[in-house]
């Protein structure tokens, strides 16, 4: 029998090699890892779901050329195989970029892994990612380095990555067949000449497949971004995540196609549309099937600073990093030291029996509904975030036999500070629509108004699990509701998922 583990993987897709952490228990998500590979991504916060919670990532945008070009990309913003559409960021130096990792590593001690993922493709400029790597590697050896590329010129660059000790590499691999490639992907720039249509997507496939089988050969761990275009690749993705899996990708993550007509992109003015949250869903879980897939993604911009969610970004604009007056010895004894703190703590919480599976035992009558609950959280695996100052929700979806991370919904901020919250009710309704489909929210407090809308809406808001583990508390709300006869209903009627 396959048994589901507390993220809601089958025991048979760990084996496989999930480190995605929408595999792995409460336990220890990465303990079936081989030791070599767990030392790579447990403190990598997009190859390790619960170091997302931990550990921060930066980016620095040193690459701003490309040398193709995606029908849901506009030159004027970040490369958005990587990246949210339709924000800039601003293009630093080499040199720069270094003193800018310099700065954030002495300031969030918990940042870990410097990506290079923009605004072009970081491979379409590699004198700029090579040197930044070059220099970090030397000045900054305990920072992972990370790189993002579309694949195109990434055969010639393996072995330079390899050089670098460049473990994570992420490959946009949006189709398979050049067929649908022509629709994503209007021209290559090959050979010193664009090649268009089915020609340039046949090109840039091999390439991609090509730079795959070489970097797994040599033991890089590869990430596979698709972005899912309803419509166009949406069926073909399945494909896709079973011939990158069987080539020996690490770990798949399906992106939504964000594509709004003021970007500017050919999708965009065509009036292409993204997918709603619930084809997301169901897609990663079809792709799940073949696949470890990463859930936690948040489309972060090429200058991105900070946990995953968040972005500190303008705390380390270069004008702020020239005043900045740092003790860089006294600031590495501390990163020593937070993340000594902050695996100790994971240790401990790995070797304590899995509460959340305790706690579900309890419920006596298998056949309940799934629910899903909105968590508010800044960060450290536990609900300790106010509901007004919540800029995303993270989404989980509790059984009776499991509690998986299912996904994360950004919303505008609430409350912003002062005596009132100014035009809140408009974007409290717009919070309100953004969580249909959840039943409950957690958070650490939230205000009457609030409370009473959620009620209303048919979403019961819950305080009571403040500074506790996130799938302790979901467990814990879940089996509340089996207690109180809650789980034998449908879901309220209006509570649809919607985009
Ligand atoms: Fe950056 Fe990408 Fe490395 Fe992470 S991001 S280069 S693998 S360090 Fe992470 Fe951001 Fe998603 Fe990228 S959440 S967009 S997957
Ligand atoms: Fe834009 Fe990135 Fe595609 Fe280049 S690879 S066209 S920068 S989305």
């Amino acid at each position: 029998m396959i048994e589901l583990n507390v993220l809601g993987q089958s025991e048979s897709n760990e084996a496989s090699g999930c480190a995605s952490g929408s595999c792995g228990s409460t336990g220890d998500q990465l303990s079936h890892l081989p030791e070599e590979i767990r030392k790579k991504v447990f403190n990598h916060p997009c190859y390790s779901e619960e170091a997302h919670h931990h550990f921060a990532r930066m980016h620095v945008a040193v690459a701003p050329a490309c040398n193709i070009q995606c029908h849901y990309c506009n030159r004027k913003y970040d490369c958005s195989n990587e990246s949210r559409p339709g924000v800039v960021s601003e293009v630093l130096d080499p040199d720069q970029a270094v003193k800018k990792v310099m700065a954030v590593a002495a300031e969030i001690p918990q940042m870990t892994v410097l990506g290079i993922a923009g605004p072009g493709d970081p491979l379409a400029n590699p004198e700029r990612t090579f040197s930044t790597f070059r220099q970090l590697s030397e000045k900054a050896p305990d920072i992972k380095l990370c790189v993002s590329s579309n694949g195109l010129a990434l055969p010639e660059h393996v072995e330079e990555l390899c050089k670098h000790n460049i473990d994570h590499v992420t490959l946009t691999i949006n189709c398979v067949d050049p067929e649908v490639g022509a629709r994503i992907y209007p021209w290559v720039f090959w050979n010193n000449r664009r090649v268009k249509g089915r020609k340039g997507a046949k090109i840039l496939i091999e390439q991609q497949q090509k730079g795959l089988e070489m970097l797994v050969e040599r033991g890089v761990l590869v990430k596979v971004n698709s972005v899912l275009i309803p419509g166009v690749n949406d069926e073909h993705l399945k494909e896709v995540s079973k011939i990158v899996k069987d080539k020996g990708a690490f770990l798949h993550n399906v992106m939504p196609l964000i594509a709004e007509a003021e970007h500017g992109t050919f999708y965009g003015i065509m009036g292409q549309r993204g997918p709603t949250n619930e084809e997301l869903v169901d897609l990663q879980d079809a792709c799940a099937g073949d696949m470890n897939m990463m859930r936690h993604c948040r489309q972060c911009r090429a200058d991105a600073v900070g946990l995953l969610g968040e972005d500190r970004g303008d705390e380390f604009t270069m004008d702020k990093i020239e005043m900045m007056d740092i003790d860089y010895d006294a600031a590495m004894v501390k990163r020593r030291a937070i993340h000594e703190a902050i695996e100790a703590e994971l240790e401990v919480k790995h070797n304590k029996p899995n509460e959340a599976l305790v706690t579900l035992s309890a419920i006596r009558k298998k056949e309940t509904r799934p629910v899903l609950m909105a968590i508010a959280t800044s960060g450290g695996g536990v609900i300790n975030q106010h509901f007004g100052h919540a800029t995303e929700f993270l989404i989980y979806e509790a059984s009776a036999t499991d509690v998986r991370f299912v996904s994360h919904r950004k919303v505008e901020l609430y409350c912003s500070g002062g005596d009132t919250c100014g035009d809140a009710e408009t974007t409290l309704e717009k919070i309100i629509r953004t969580l249909s489909g959840c039943e409950v929210v957690l958070c650490a407090k939230i205000g009457y108004e609030p409370w009473g809308m959620l009620e209303e809406a048919g979403i019961q808001p819950n305080g009571e699990h403040a500074m506790e583990f996130i799938e302790e508390a979901v467990a814990a709300v879940y089996l509340d509701m089996a207690n109180n006869g809650q789980l034998e209903d449908k879901p309220v009627a209006a509570q649809q998922l919607t985009a």
